[in-house]
């Protein structure tokens, strides 16, 4: 139980998003609200962070794309998904739910808002992001996309790299990212139906788990002097990811959620498997119903463990955080950490349970 005020953040990278949301807390009027803005933004900003904002590993087709939430209560919150020129998809859940009464704007719509509001595009893609794009999908014979030589990905690849050798050749700072973008675009649907289906089903079975640069979403929760909670989260999904595919982090209940008279969760890991079972939704449900922040985090996951035959591989946490401040998490599997910081504390923790050893 901690009454004073708290931040939660997921993974290592989350002492950085700590210490941001920190310096807006050291004043005794910061709102959580600007204290969940301004940790987000702190790893979106950061191009080391490749499943975060600038510098998130692209899609299938080599676009980056950015999915955000951030929340209060049922009433005020909002996400927004799939954007492509605006590095800071945070404070754009936050223009959504300030200014509109929706609750999830995706693409052209979400930057269209943002230009409407004046602010500037950025190409998001930085060299080492297309580069990693072009190693992952130009190795021959990729283990774990079981497909013939010259599969769906492989073409597309090709198909890609022929099609935009002209863009290529410019630094990406030259490219405005409407060209990359209509480049990448025309290739894609060189795969047959049935490529699609293999390329969907490889794509479930071969996304690692463990390696921090494919997936990790910053999920933010903070408790503010005044008590009151807010949530946010900010991620460019899963590297590679089929081009369209939104996970869980930018819709309310899945990854992100909060009821100010009981608490709020936010999820990180794969979001097919969060999504499946409404996990932030559920998490703050049970507080509601008297579980403890442990119980309720360990529910999540037991719950996940409990829906889905295809395990291995997969990660998924949750953070929890009571009205009280009281506070826990739960992984699926070891690997998850949850940065945690109050007037006494910069630590980072292991989450108090995981349902599989490794
Ligand atoms: C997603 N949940 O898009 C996000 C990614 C993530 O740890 O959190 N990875 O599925």
């Amino acid at each position: 139980m901690h009454m004073g005020p708290i931040v939660l953040s997921t993974w290592a990278f989350g002492r950085k998003a700590n210490a941001a949301a920190w310096e807006v807390l050291k004043n005794p009027a910061g709102s959580a609200l600007d204290a969940v803005e301004e940790a987000c933004r702190a790893v979106e900003a950061d191009p080391e962070v490749t499943s975060v904002g600038y510098g998130g590993l692209p899609d299938a087709i080599g676009q980056v794309t950015l999915d955000a939430a951030i929340m209060l209560s049922p009433e005020r919150s909002a996400g927004v998904a799939f954007v492509r020129v605006f590095p800071h998809p945070i404070s754009l859940a936050r223009l959504v739910m300030e200014n509109s009464w929706h609750k999830l704007l995706v693409s052209e719509g979400a930057e269209r808002l943002a230009r409407s509001f004046g602010w500037k595009e950025t190409n998001l893609r930085t060299p080492q992001a297309l580069a990693a794009w072009r190693k992952h999908f130009a190795t021959p014979a990729k283990k774990e996309t079981p497909v013939s030589e010259g599969g769906p990905q492989a073409r597309e690849t090709q198909l890609c790299e022929e099609k935009s050798t002209s863009l290529q050749k410019l630094p990406d700072s030259e490219r405005s990212s409407g060209e990359t973008e209509k480049s990448f675009e025309s290739c894609y649907p060189s795969a047959s139906e049935g490529e699609r289906a293999q390329l969907r089903s490889s794509s479930w079975e071969s996304t690692p788990a463990f390696d921090p640069r494919i997936h990790d979403t910053i999920g933010v929760l903070v408790r503010d002097y005044t008590g009151q909670i807010a949530a946010g989260c900010s991620t460019s999904g899963l590297a590679f990811k089929l081009h369209g595919r939104v996970g869980d982090s930018p819709i309310i209940g899945h990854g992100l959620y909060v009821d100010p008279a009981v608490g709020g969760a936010v999820a990180t890991g794969h979001g097919e498997l969060i999504m499946g079972v409404c996990g932030s939704f559920l998490a703050v449900e049970c507080l509601r119903r008297g579980a403890t922040a442990q119980e309720a985090a360990t529910e999540v996951i037991r719950r996940i463990g409990a829906s889905y035959s295809q395990l291995e591989g997969k990660q998924a946490a949750i953070i929890v955080l009571s009205r009280t401040g009281e506070w826990a998490a739960a992984a699926l599997r070891k690997g998850f950490q949850v940065a945690v910081r109050t007037p006494g504390e910069d630590l980072l923790c292991e989450p108090g349970f995981v349902l599989f050893e490794t």
